[in-house]
């Protein structure tokens, strides 16, 4: 197994301070469980903040780092201007809202975003300072969206995954962020990106294309010169711990305490975080308004809500906390005798002890968030239940209710048809409670926290790792040869590499700049230049015709090798299929507004580009297959491009050009050939040994190096003019 390196905003330790010292105490959570073992086997670090350390001593400090890196465990220290920005201000007040769909409670202006860059990029720093070659990391959380990326731009050789703990909203939602794009391309960083659900891998994907014109491919993303893997991992429990937890004896007799004090009345139970996510209002409306029209419940209900405090230096949650306040106080008002209230509600934290016991005193529990990525309380309560008896009422927007189909599902935001639930699962036969609680508890405890650390490693490490990838100073290196070279031959597309893309294909015309420099490199010595395109021969001819360069127009169909000589065809190209094939995209055309048409001698071209992504991403798709299967036997190809789908004769492609262009050509010649997309990878492939093949973008390609862009083709070819 390699070392594993866990990224985590909190350390999974509490360092606690008192007048004996100071002590740094493992945190019990799903997460610091489920990746413990993994993290001690492997000798990795855990690298994260290890909570407010400001008041500690010198002394105590040093203490605080000895005690760590016992646990293997790296400190990083967040200053009070980071925590209130960084970890409340973007973290907690931007990015949890509108993750969970809340965008109203979004600040209306996010001045936390630099912080929350610079934070991830000491996080980054960090992780660097610790990589060793052949390490995985493994970075968690919202926190920690920017992180992916800036350690893939300084390790491309690194396994990263991410793994995304709270929901992904739907695009819609998701793109009302200003940021929405940096942090999209953070993910992209990663080899693997995890979420709970697979809605929320759709949402992702959906994100992908509209925000960055990503198109994902089973559960694949071609980003870079990548593959990026998505995929769903629902969350487990330690369930195994919590079922010995409830079968301890001093939690069963707090168990028979708990039901001694609640004798002739039922018991429901929440748990929760004090979050607004957690839909406790509505819980407690629910319970109200059941109290309301069943008066035969009156008294025979308790309910006890646990809250633990949280975040509470960010406003919403205080005000939010007097919303649950005023409405306990107003139902046991109501509802509540001298000597009894309907609702216990206790804002405190609990041990797991403390919280197995009443987990397996609840006849009812109730798991009602508005909104929440997993909820692993849920599945607490059901490890906790080896008597087989309890009823889960569950959230169907809890990312949990994808697994737990036999809870009784609610609609949080339905308090009426709350309040029926809640009196179908008071009124459950046993029978049927405690097959509902089987078919649960065997689902919680197969697939528990340790399935999942499993499943989301073991997929992190079947990723091939990236080839390495020639970086600018491998453009240098062919730029050496290009200079050393006696002659020179250079095979240059021309859309995407010489220019970049335009909104309409007649708009990509030939700027001074680019003339002025095909002008000088047809000029320097031992040098000739070809332009090599898809376009058609009209317009090569326009566009850079009165040059002397050879012209090779619809992908090598025609071929103009000097200035003044006349075109030429390939023999026997069949063009017929074209009567075939153009009522086809005119009808595709006619759906979406925004495609066009483009037709050349021997193809035809079906552009998207100013189609709506998603929509022109799709029409596409279907538009391939349908060609695909119309046409599978004809003498014609469907190529998939750069927002195009073209359909071109057989047996034409660039690769063909090589052979007219090499012809004669002097012994020692050095070939060149610079090319972004598809098409030019047959250009590469026809390359004659020992010649050099340059890929412009960031695809997958054969060709042994690589620049970014047309403007650094440019510089590349002004570099050789220069030299
Ligand atoms: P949370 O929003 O914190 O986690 P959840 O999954 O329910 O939500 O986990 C809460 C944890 O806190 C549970 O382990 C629970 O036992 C504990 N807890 C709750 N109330 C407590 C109390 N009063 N005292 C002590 N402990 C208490 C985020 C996402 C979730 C996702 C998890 C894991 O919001 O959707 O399931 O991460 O990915």
């Amino acid at each position: 197994m390699s070392r594993l390196l866990l990224v985590s905003n909190r350390l999974p330790v509490t360092v606690k301070a008192d007048k004996d010292g100071v002590s740094v105490v493992r945190s019990a959570g799903g997460l610091a469980t489920g990746l413990r073992g993994p993290h001690e086997r492997s000798g990795g670090v855990w690298i994260g903040w290890p909570g407010d350390v400001s008041r500690l001593t010198q002394a105590q400090r040093a203490s605080v780092e000895a005690q760590l890196a016992e646990l293997r465990c790296v400190p990083l220290y967040l200053s009070s201007s980071e925590v209130n920005r960084f970890y409340e201000g973007y973290s907690n007040r931007v990015l949890w809202p509108l993750c969970h769909y809340l965008i109203e409670r979004m600040p209306r202006q996010d001045r936390d975003w630099e912080a929350y860059r610079k934070v991830n990029e000491r996080f980054a720093d960090l992780v660097v300072r610790h990589y060793q070659p052949g390490d995985t990391i493994w970075v968690h959380d919202y926190q920690l969206m920017l992180v992916p990326a800036l350690l893939r731009a300084r390790l491309p050789q690194a396994r990263i995954g991410y793994f995304h703990h709270i929901p992904f909203p739907s695009s819609e939602i998701f793109r009302t962020l200003p940021r929405r794009t940096e942090l999209v391309r953070g993910l992209l960083g990663a080899d693997l990106i995890g979420f709970h659900t697979h809605t929320y891998v759709r949402h992702f994907t959906s994100s992908l294309m509209r925000l960055v014109g990503l198109e994902t491919v089973v559960d694949q993303v071609a980003y870079e010169g990548r593959q990026v893997r998505l995929g769903d991992f629902p969350m487990g429990i330690d369930a195994q711990a919590f079922e010995n937890l409830a079968n301890e004896p001093a939690v069963l007799e707090d168990v028979r305490v708990h039901r001694e004090q609640s004798k002739g009345q039922r018991l429901l139970m929440g748990v929760d975080r004090l979050d607004y996510t957690k839909g406790i209002p509505q819980r407690l409306l629910a319970v109200q308004r059941l109290l309301e029209r069943e008066p035969a419940w009156r008294g025979r209900l308790r309910f006890v809500q646990v809250a633990v405090p949280s975040r509470t230096a960010v406003e919403d949650y205080a005000t939010y906390r007097d919303k649950v306040d005023e409405l306990v106080g107003r139902i046991n008002g109501i509802y509540g005798s001298v000597h009894n209230v309907p609702v216990h509600y206790l804002y405190r934290s609990f041990n797991e002890r403390q919280l197995a016991a009443l987990y397996r005193a609840a006849d009812v529990m109730l798991v009602t968030p508005i909104r929440d990525g997993m909820n692993l309380v849920a599945k607490e309560f059901c490890a906790a239940r080896p008597d087989e008896d309890g009823v889960l009422v569950l959230s169907e927007f809890a990312g949990s209710a994808d697994e737990m189909g036999d809870a009784v599902m609610v609609n949080p935001y339905d308090v009426e048809g709350m309040a029926d639930a809640l009196e179908r699962a008071l009124e459950m036969p046993e029978e049927e409670r405690r097959t509902r609680m089987r078919h649960l508890r065997t689902r919680v405890k197969e697939y528990d926290v340790h399935w999942w650390v499993r499943s989301f490693l073991d997929t992190l490490q079947a990723v091939p790792t990236p080839p390495p990838r020639v970086e600018a100073a491998g453009a240098e290196k062919a730029l050496t040869r290009m200079r050393e070279a006696r002659e020179l031959l250079l095979l240059l597309d021309y859309d995407g590499t010489l220019v970049p893309f335009a909104q309409r294909p007649e708009l990509a015309a030939p700027d001074a700049e680019l003339l002025e420099l095909l002008r000088r490199l047809t000029a320097r010595p031992g040098t000739r230049v070809h332009v090599v395109s898809g376009r058609t021969k009209e317009t090569l001819e326009e566009w850079v015709g009165a040059l002397p360069v050879g012209l090779h127009a619809e992908h090598g169909l025609w071929t103009r090798m000097a200035r003044g000589e006349p075109w030429k065809a390939l023999e026997g190209v069949s063009t017929e299929w074209k009567a075939l094939v153009r009522p086809v995209l005119e009808s595709f055309a006619a759906r979406v507004s925004g495609a066009l048409i483009e037709e050349k001698s021997a193809s035809l071209a079906w552009h998207y580009r100013q189609v709506d992504r998603v929509l022109g991403a799709r029409q596409a798709r279907e538009l391939r297959m349908h060609l695909g299967e119309v046409f599978a036997h004809g003498p014609l190809e469907v190529l998939p491009g750069d927002m195009v789908v073209e359909v071109r004769a057989r047996g034409v492609n660039k690769g063909r050009v090589v052979g007219r262009v090499t012809e004669g050509m002097a012994p020692g010649t050095l070939v060149v050939a610079i090319g972004d997309d598809r098409t030019d990878e047959d250009l590469f492939a026809a390359l004659p040994e020992g010649a050099i093949a340059i890929h412009a973008g960031h695809k997958e390609t054969r060709a042994g190096y690589r620049v970014n862009s047309p403007a650094e083709v440019r510089q590349l070819l002004s570099a050789l003019l220069a030299g």
